[in-house]
């Protein structure tokens, strides 16, 4: 790293991060005349240190941000923390402090971390939500939607740990079992609080039309998510010695009741209540109740049954009566918590029925099959029905469905029905780092909301974190709250951090409003946001729940008039790294590695081999982490930012190669060199002839850049940049106007100032034009390109080219071909045999 005295980043870009900062200069400006742009970029959760990932997606939204304020936009680039969370508890825990100091330590690291990268972003706006002035308006929210009937509270299934006596939310159960305790999770009911997101499916749905600027990718995954069904409600006539004469079914496949051959209810279905003093049955729910509450591991877990008394009428054949079962796949929360059993035609069916020597009937055949039978496993796919009177013949499921709809509504047995399976957001968190939930119960349990004149509900201080189950559960002074004069007990789950993060975009407008969580003058000017840039992770939770909370404020309030809070989205790709491991199989980090040709051992001990994996995205417990600090301190941000950029396409994931990363230091330190070239160049005030070489070059590279920028096409800006230096390298020989040499110059750092905006700003205000901050416009008439290339053979081989104008006669080409000194070698001794001409291409002479 000699070449470090050439150019010391070190000390330019603290210097312009000073000014920068002293400046002020990326405080969003408020004069509502001006078009704005809202640039959001990932809500970081203060874990620490920042990460590759946050280098990348910070530096994709920073180029945005820098591009459309040099447009002359009023650009909205702000920055905050998603500060509640289960790690600062955990951390706090084992290390005996308080969540909050933990949490405020690492903002403060991350934020000069987020600094030295030189991100336009106006830090007047940061925000934590773990703050009392975030969470006081995330409570009022709360209660308002409350008022609305969209927060409910009902009983539902939880994960819970018996040892720790914990919550546990479904990443937190590895196998079935608890993470930290290991013990067998089980199946609990909770009461608990929910966001009646399900009330806003369709319009969820019908939304995903609106978001033209979305990847497609990410609205099909949230269509999957909300999963809207089509099919019908069914009622089944019951048979049997219990009070009970009907069981209601969704089912998406009618046209398969001639296949009907089991009955099965959740295990939880409200008939379970005449068995619940049954061993057998207790024993059976026990059972069901190991298998956690996902519907994967539903759909994994082995199926089991419970056999009730009943008998169930088939709608299509009365005389063909059924068993009812309980069984552990049905869900109670999904359609009525009953399914009628098609083995031929449903593999958990199936599955269900080999176990209980049930009937398997097949009643759909594939298309080019004419004797079929469902043996060996279900058969969904498409094809035709057989085995079913009035329905044979019919192409599945596509007319079937239709036709058996019809003749069930005829009949009066059920009617066409349209289930979704996005279920309320319970948001109901057993923990103490979350924000509290601002409700309170009198003696009875009856729900008392705490009056909004007592908001916030304040989390209590040096509280004892490591005793069983939620910590505020156990702090009885703060449990009990005064309201009007009488006792209450506060609720003491606090919120999930997703509530959080549904709507920071909305306090980021006004983060000082006291009075409520945002001004409705400031979200009307700069909502919705323009651009958000995310990692494909969010693509489903967080984007429904932001989109649903807009709903759900807008819900009877016509003042507030968004739907949608995102208007563009991009989805940034993952950082990868090699992955190491020694011989003993440990993970080793790539500071452990030493590499030496195509050697790898062991830093410092080339006795000991390094196994080498593949590229995995970087991840702590993989170890193949590249801390960003060490190498913005060792090479500079804005090598850092043009390396990130440089290989891949934003949206694909990108390889850390050392390599790569030096060459673009490289790249910063002869960028330099050159400028200072140019500024000598400059300084000579030679006035030739206009230099319309260097002009078209310009406008054209704003061109492309433009493009490149509005189509997120980062990596092709990078190699633009290479071309433009390779460009001004050989130009410079040749210019001898300096004042074009000059203007096209400074255009060329503005435009390239958002990738490397240290350095540049630097170049610029070597040339007095730091303070300039508008972006060139493109002189149409320096686009058109008059001149192409000529290609020039000498026997076949390419030996030149040779730029001149479009439409060249073969004299004239040729006069030029023996101007070029790169043919004088070939054609100065030997005589010419023959030459072709393409027109507008190229000239081959054979000598
Ligand atoms: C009979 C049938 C026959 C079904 C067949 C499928 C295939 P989607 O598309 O996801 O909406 N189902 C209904 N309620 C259920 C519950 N509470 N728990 C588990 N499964 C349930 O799925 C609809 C299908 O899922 C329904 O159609 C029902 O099984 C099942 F050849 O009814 B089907």
């Amino acid at each position: 790293m000699e070449q470090k005295n050439r150019y010391n980043f070190k000390i330019v870009e603290s210097k312009w991060q000073n000014y920068w900062e002293k400046n002020k200069s990326f405080k969003a400006k408020t004069d509502k005349n001006k078009k704005k742009f809202y640039c959001l970029e990932m809500f970081p959760y203060p874990s620490g240190k920042i990460h590759m990932g946050h280098v990348r997606n910070y530096t994709i939204g920073d180029v945005l941000s820098r591009y459309k304020s040099l447009q002359g936009y009023n650009v909205l680039h702000p920055m905050g923390w998603d500060s509640f969370g289960l790690p600062a508890e955990n951390a706090a825990k084992q290390n005996n402090l308080d969540p909050k100091d933990w949490t405020e330590k690492n903002i403060s690291v991350m934020k000069s971390q987020l600094k030295k990268l030189g991100l336009s972003i106006d830090w007047d706006r940061e925000i934590s939500t773990c703050n009392e002035d975030y969470y006081k308006h995330q409570q009022l929210f709360f209660l308002e939607l409350y008022e609305k009937g969209l927060v409910y509270r009902k009983e539902n299934f939880v994960n819970w740990d018996p040892v720790d006596e914990t919550v546990l939310a479904n990443e937190q159960v590895i196998d079935g079992k608890g993470w930290r305790s290991g013990a067998v999770v089980q199946r609990k009911k909770l009461n608990q609080w929910f966001f009646n997101i399900s009330k806003f499916s369709d319009d969820l749905l019908e939304g995903l039309n609106e978001l033209t600027n979305w990847p497609n990718k990410v609205k099909v995954m949230q269509q999957n998510w909300i999963g809207k069904s089509f099919g019908c409600e069914l009622n089944f006539k019951i048979e049997g010695d219990l009070p009970v004469d009907e069981i209601k079914c969704f089912t998406t496949r009618p046209d398969t009741l001639f296949g009907f051959s089991f009955l099965a209810l959740s295990p939880d279905h409200p008939i379970s209540k005449h068995y619940e003093n049954d061993p057998d049955f207790i024993k059976f729910k026990d059972e069901c109740s190991k298998t956690g509450t996902t519907e994967e591991s539903l759909a994994m877990a082995e199926k089991i049954g419970f056999k009730t008394s009943l008998k169930a009428i088939n709608p299509f054949k009365e005389n063909e009566k059924v068993p009812v079962y309980f069984a552990n796949f049905v869900l109670m929360d999904y359609g009525f918590g009953a399914v009628f059993g098609c083995p031929g035609h449903d593999q958990r069916d199936f599955d269900f029925a080999k176990k209980y020597d049930l009937n398997i009937k097949t009643v759909v055949r594939p298309k080019d099959q004419q004797e079929f039978e469902a043996k060996t496993e279900a058969f969904p796919g498409e094809g035709i029905i057989i085995n079913s009177e009035f329905l044979n013949g019919l192409k599945a499921p596509e007319q079937s469905v239709v036709k058996a709809i019809e003749i069930l509504e005829e009949r009066n047995i059920g009617r066409e029905k349209i289930n979704f399976r996005l279920k309320d957001w319970g948001v109901s968190r057993q923990r103490y780092w979350g924000c509290p939930i601002p409700i309170a119960y009198d003696e009875k349990g009856e729900i008392k909301p705490i009056p909004k004149n007592q908001l916030p509900v304040k989390l209590p201080k040096n509280i004892n974190l490591n005793c069983k189950g939620n910590p505020l559960d156990n702090n009885e002074a703060w449990k009990t709250v005064n309201i009007d004069g009488n006792k209450y007990f506060r609720e003491t789950d606090t919120l999930d951090t997703f509530v959080d993060s549904s709507w920071y975009f909305l306090r980021f407008c006004s983060p000082k409003n006291d009075k409520y969580g945002f001004d409705l003058d400031e979200i009307n000017y700069w909502m919705p946001v323009d651009q958000y840039i995310g990692g494909v992770e969010h693509a489903i939770l967080h984007l429904l729940y932001s989109r649903f909370f807009m709903r759900s404020l807008a819900f009877n309030n016509k003042n507030f008039k968004f739907n949608e809070p995102f208007d563009g989205l991009f989805t940034q790709g993952m950082v990868c790294h090699q992955t190491y491991k020694d011989e003993n199989n440990n993970w080793l980090s790539p500071d452990d590695v030493d590499i030496n040709g195509d050697k790898y051992y062991i830093k410092n001990n080339p006795s000991l081999k390094v196994i080498v994996g593949p590229s995995e995205s970087m991840s702590k417990s993989k170890k193949n982490v590249i801390d960003p600090e060490n190498i913005i301190n060792n090479y500079g941000a804005d090598a850092v930012r043009f390396f990130i950029l440089s290989d891949s396409p934003p949206e694909k994931d990108v390889q850390w190669s050392d390599q790569g990363m030096l060459s673009s230091y490289k790249f910063v330190q002869k960028f330099w060199v050159l400028h200072r070239k140019i500024i000598d160049k400059i300084n000579i005030k030679s006035d030739g002839k206009e230099d319309i070489i260097l002009k078209k070059f310009t406008n054209q590279l704003i061109q492309k850049i433009d493009q490149n920028l509005h189509n997120f096409n980062y990596n092709v800006i990078i190699a633009n940049m290479h071309e433009t230096y390779n460009f001004l390298i050989k130009h410079l020989n040749k210019t001898l106007n300096s004042n074009d040499l000059d203007e096209c110059y400074k255009k060329i750092l503005i435009i390239f100032s958002p990738i490397l905006p240290h350095l540049i700003s630097e170049c610029l205000e070597e040339l007095n034009y730091a303070k300039n901050n508008n972006w060139p416009l493109v002189d149409k008439k320096y686009l058109e390109n008059k001149n192409i290339d000529y290609v020039i053979q000498i026997n076949g081989k390419k030996r030149s080219l040779i730029n001149a104008e479009k439409n060249l006669k073969q004299e004239l080409l040729f006069d030029l071909v023996k101007k070029d000194k790169l043919l004088d070698k070939y054609l100065k001794d030997l005589s010419i045999k023959k030459v072709i001409f393409v027109k507008n291409r190229l000239m081959n002479i054979l000598l």
